[in-house]
């Protein structure tokens, strides 16, 4: 194959990712009211910023998820191995593979047989587990799958007949609003088999001013991470928003569960995108940039039953803030 082709793929690959980025944000921005969507956060400086509210001190989710991996490994495990048979462990979302990797390491103890596909939209993360997690955990089998999460699973369905467990860590599920967080899990039941089992992490309802606090950090990392979107649009799509001219507001409501950030537009003014896409913005609109859906335990099993899976378990850090849940296919 000659390197100009490979050249010439690439590029088209690059600009297929662009152009539904582009295509997104003015639909979004088009729309009423504005809006444009939080998976659009994760370029490499937002991974940085998420990095950093991960280490915040009012970001609590991630520290609850930790809690609940390190103290009960054990018996997380063993309802992953059930009845012992072969499986293959998927992991939608992987990131750093920081929560999973305790998991893996009591699998490979355990002397389970099990696979680790982990799923991720970005190339740099999955090069990176497939390189780096075989060095940490000697003797994993593991082979990473870059792309989307439902076109992975059912490459994974083709390559092997075993049974599959799915994590999807770090309530991920709440950047969903509760109806579509369902269709997603139903669409993910389709996916699979009876008996695949699902360990999925749900943040809790819980005191409002945690909530709140945890999307209104006093260093300000949360108002960078969103106005991170903004820089990106600007760097990749060549817009040119004033990012002084634009607040955070992030809102909690204690009777939806709905945690929502907003970026305030502070004046009247145009923002031009790809220099030919105008969009104009009165002093006080807002861009609906995020949800971060908050539940009841309650609803964690509505969710379940709903999408097609019974639940079997669930795991709680000691303040019962977070929840990571097994459900069944039934
Ligand atoms: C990675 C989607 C779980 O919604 O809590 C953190 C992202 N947004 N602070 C969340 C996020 C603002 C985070 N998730």
């Amino acid at each position: 194959m000659d390197s100009t082709f490979v050249q010439t793929n690439l590029t088209a690959v690059s600009n297929a990712k662009t152009n539904s980025f582009y295509n997104d944000v003015i639909a979004g921005l088009h729309g009423t009211p504005k809006r444009l969507n939080s998976k659009y956060f994760y370029d490499a400086n937002g991974d940085k910023l998420f990095q950093e509210l991960m280490n915040c001190e009012e970001y609590y989710p991630t520290n609850c998820e930790l809690e609940i991996f390190s103290e009960k490994t054990d018996e997380i495990t063993s309802a992953l191995i059930a009845d012992g048979d072969a499986f293959d462990l998927i992991e939608l979302g992987a990131g750093d593979a920081m929560k999973s990797t305790y998991l893996l390491k009591d699998l490979l103890d355990k002397k389970a047989e099990f696979a680790y596909l982990p799923i991720d939209i970005s190339d740099n993360v999955i090069s990176y587990l497939n390189i780096t997690l075989p060095v940490t955990l000697p003797g994993l089998n593991i082979k990473g799958l870059n792309g989307e999460y439902f076109d992975m699973l059912k490459k994974a369905a083709s390559m092997s007949s075993r049974r599959k467990v799915v994590l999807f860590l770090g309530s991920n599920i709440g950047n969903m609003p509760v109806p579509e967080a369902i269709e997603f899990c139903r669409e993910l039941r389709n996916h699979l088999s009876e008996g695949d089992m699902v360990l999925i992490g749900m943040d809790l309802k819980k005191d409002p001013k945690v909530v709140l606090a945890a999307y209104n950090d006093k260093e300000g990392i949360t108002k960078r991470f969103n106005l991170n979107l903004l820089e990106r649009i600007n760097r990749e799509l060549e817009g040119n928003f004033d990012l002084a001219k634009f607040d955070h507001y992030p809102t909690y409501d204690p009777e939806t569960g709905a945690c929502k950030s907003y970026l305030i537009s502070l004046e009247d003014q145009l923002v031009t995108i790809g220099g030919k896409e105008t969009i104009s913005f009165q002093k006080d609109e807002y861009i609906y940039m995020e949800i971060s859906q908050k539940f009841t335990i309650m609803q964690t099993d509505q969710i379940a039953i709903n999408a097609g899976f019974a639940p079997v378990t669930q795991f709680f850090d000691g303040k019962k803030w977070f929840v990571d849940a097994v459900w069944v296919a039934a």
